[in-house]
């Protein structure tokens, strides 16, 4: 593998922080200092520091039971409270925290004080309808203030929300809400998308159509305006409910290890998983991630995460991190590209963004329809870019700082997952010395390492499997009813180390770079070979706007490199002319090693993805290998694989 990789990590650009943006950083090397002479301690710091306890904890860690983790737990908390009440009464009450743009065009902007009035209505709401501390709570919204209302009404009182991504299936939200035996969803009559009103309470009521059900109710915000069934006596409109219930909320504290939410994720099997996270460790490690991350300023940035709360992405960094450090932060409804292609940059120069947070699919989806569409807006403003969710390729990262951030901006890729709770891996901007396509160093207070496949750390440029190595105050605390599942998942490989089920490699700077999950690895004749670096390698080429790679079983080779790859808009034409496969081929060839060099090359127009953007390698390999199409249903647009394989035939 080490010759193969030469591509990635060797890449020679760094960007060191202006000393400009240093001087006014929120992190300084110093933190890295402080956690590595006392990683309890700083965390405990951290945790007096970014929140309010009701009742001060006296204990940081209790790892006796590993790996049940409990941080903080004689202590006691209100999570809302801490993301309302608390800014209100510093003084904040009239700074706004969301300014929510919908995709029709209408905006809201809604202050902090007028968040806590909503979300307490809201408590007092949830509680008339029976709902105590403990009981689950589903969330099927799109993407409007209601949606963190519900989020933070739930916390108040002590409850735990589900929140189900809209896109998802009536099916498999029933699952969902089997699950975790949920007593109350709260939905919306419909949500814009692509210009038009997607129908949601529909899907509830297809969910719950079969069977008895633990849900005794449904509420329903009135957002699309659209037609909908209605069930006497389980069905309640949110505005009529809340126009009736009391103003005032006192929050009472909960135990940090409350549980706060659970969230689904597929895993390697078809089952989903519902992590669960708790209270007063998770929201110790969303604040201090947030801050020093993103560089906050709560009095002065504004700031923009396109991900959708029925991510981990939404749940951390645009529920709970900003709104515990008191930001001003955008929320938006629709896609990217209603009703224009630039609608994203037109709401970062209406808003005067400062630190944006996105996906690099997002990234590559831009780049491929140009850099004409940003550069009509003013994006000056920008001074912080995120990324998150998969490896930006190098070629995406300084597209990404050149053309959104005028050449200058700092870019954080961080590496995290659903079961982390918060960002783990990445750089802190005005500290570290950016390399492009390197997520890099573990944050302070956070033991990462690289181990080979029987639990040895490798060394310099030298790859392997990563692992947490210590217990980190956001860590999911369990998979929801099944702790079996729980520590075969993600503690039997490697014993007390926590195994991510991402490939990683350190470079010769001792950074990390990560290869993309374990399963997508290739093993071709003998060589192991990372999908993400392959992609990388065919993005660099001037025709390919996206490409997605996959180990295709192969007689001689064990495995072979597949790869589906969509031209440049503007490209088409010279596509035409020549034999883009064998160009391309030659290009990996060059790039990595002939190695890697694809055996087969499709050229397509879309790939199939996830809602959350991630590309379903597994769907590729079907078509790779000749087989019947698998599960599609986790697919943002079903139609996709049978646009592929209309192509191939
Ligand atoms: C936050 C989130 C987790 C998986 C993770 C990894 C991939 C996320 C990444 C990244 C490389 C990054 N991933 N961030 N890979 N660089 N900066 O995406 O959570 O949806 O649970 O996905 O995403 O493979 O294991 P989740």
């Amino acid at each position: 593998m080490s010759n193969t990789i030469d591509n990635l990590l060797h890449e020679a650009r760094r960007f060191a922080p202006s000393e400009e943006f240093a001087a006014n950083a929120v992190a300084t090397a110093e933190l890295y200092e402080r956690a590595a002479a006392d990683r309890l301690g700083f965390w405990a710091d951290q945790s007096r520091d970014l929140l309010h306890w009701h009742t001060p904890f006296t204990r940081t860690l209790d790892w006796t039971n590993p790996p049940f983790a409990k941080w903080f737990d004689d202590g006691e908390l209100n999570v809302a409270y801490n993301c309302l009440d608390r800014h209100v009464l510093a003084g904040n009450g009239d700074r706004v925290a969301i300014h929510w743009e919908g995709e029709p065009g209408d905006s809201r902007s809604i202050t902090y004080a007028e968040l806590t009035a909503e979300v307490k209505k809201a408590a007092n709401l949830l509680t008339s309808l029976g709902i105590h501390a403990g009981d689950r709570v589903a969330i099927y919204l799109p993407m409007i203030p209601e949606a963190v209302i519900a989020m933070l009404a739930v916390a108040r009182i002590g409850a735990v929300h589900s929140v189900v991504f809209g896109g998802f299936s009536a099916e498999s939200l029933r699952s969902r809400i089997d699950d975790a035996e949920a007593k109350l969803v709260i939905t919306a009559d419909g949500g814009w998308r692509k210009g038009r009103v997607f129908p949601l309470k529909d899907a509830v009521d297809a969910a719950l159509a079969n069977g008895e059900s633990t849900v005794e109710h449904v509420l329903v915000v009135k957002r699309g305006e659209n037609e909908v069934a209605w069930t006497e006596g389980r069905d309640l409109w949110w505005q009529d409910e809340i126009a009736l219930v009391d103003a005032d909320h006192v929050a009472k504290a909960f135990p940090a290890e409350n549980p706060l939410f659970i969230l689904y994720t597929s895993g390697t099997t078809g089952k989903p998983k519902g992590i669960l996270h708790t209270s007063g460790g998770y929201l110790t490690q969303a604040a201090f991630t947030h801050k020093n991350v993103f560089d906050l300023h709560p009095e002065s940035d504004v700031y923009w995460c396109s991900a959708d709360v029925g991510w981990i992405t939404g749940h951390t960094y645009v529920v709970y991190g900003p709104l515990a450090n008191g930001a001003t932060q955008v929320l938006y409804e629709g896609t990217p590209e209603t009703p224009h292609p630039g609608r994203w940059w037109e709401i970062i120069e209406k808003y005067k963004v400062s630190i944006f947070y996105t996906a690099p699919t997002a990234i590559r989806s831009f780049m491929k329809i140009g850099r004409q569409h940003p550069q009509k807006f003013d994006l000056s403003s920008l001074r912080v870019l995120g990324s998150v969710g998969e490896p930006i390729n190098p070629e995406a990262w300084m597209w990404y700082r050149d053309v959104i951030g005028g050449g200058s901006t700092p870019i954080v890729d961080t590496w995290w997952q659903t079961e982390t709770g918060a960002i783990m891996v990445s750089a802190l901007p005005g500290v570290t010395t950016l390399k492009p396509g390197s997520a890099q160093v573990p944050l302070p207070g956070i033991s990462i390492d690289i181990l080979d496949e029987a639990g040895v750390p490798v060394g310099k440029d030298q790859g392997g499997l990563l692992v947490v190595t210590e217990p980190w105050p956001s860590m999911l605390r369990g998979i929801w009813g099944d702790p079996d599942r729980f520590i075969e998942t993600y503690w039997s490989k490697f014993g007390d180390k926590y195994f991510a089920g991402d490939g990683a490699r350190y470079d010769m700077d001792g950074e990390i770079w990560l290869m993309g999950r374990v399963d997508d690895v290739m093993n071709v004749s003998g060589h192991r070979l990372s999908t993400a670096e392959i992609e990388s390698a065919l993005v660099a080429h001037p025709l390919t706007a996206e490409a997605a790679v996959v180990g295709a079983a192969d007689e001689t080779t064990g495995q072979a490199v597949v790869a589906f790859v969509i031209i440049k808009q503007n490209q088409l034409e010279t596509a035409e002319s020549i034999d883009v496969a064998a160009e391309l081929r030659k290009h990996v060839s060059q790039q990595i090693g002939a190695i890697a060099r694809p055996r087969d090359i499709f050229i397509v127009t879309e790939l199939p993805k996830t809602r959350s953007g991630k590309i379903m390698r597994r769907l590729l390999r079907d078509v790779a290998e000749g087989r019947e199409v698998g599960d599609t249903t986790t697919l943002a647009d079903t139609a996709v694989m049978s646009s592929i394989q209309a192509k191939l035939t």
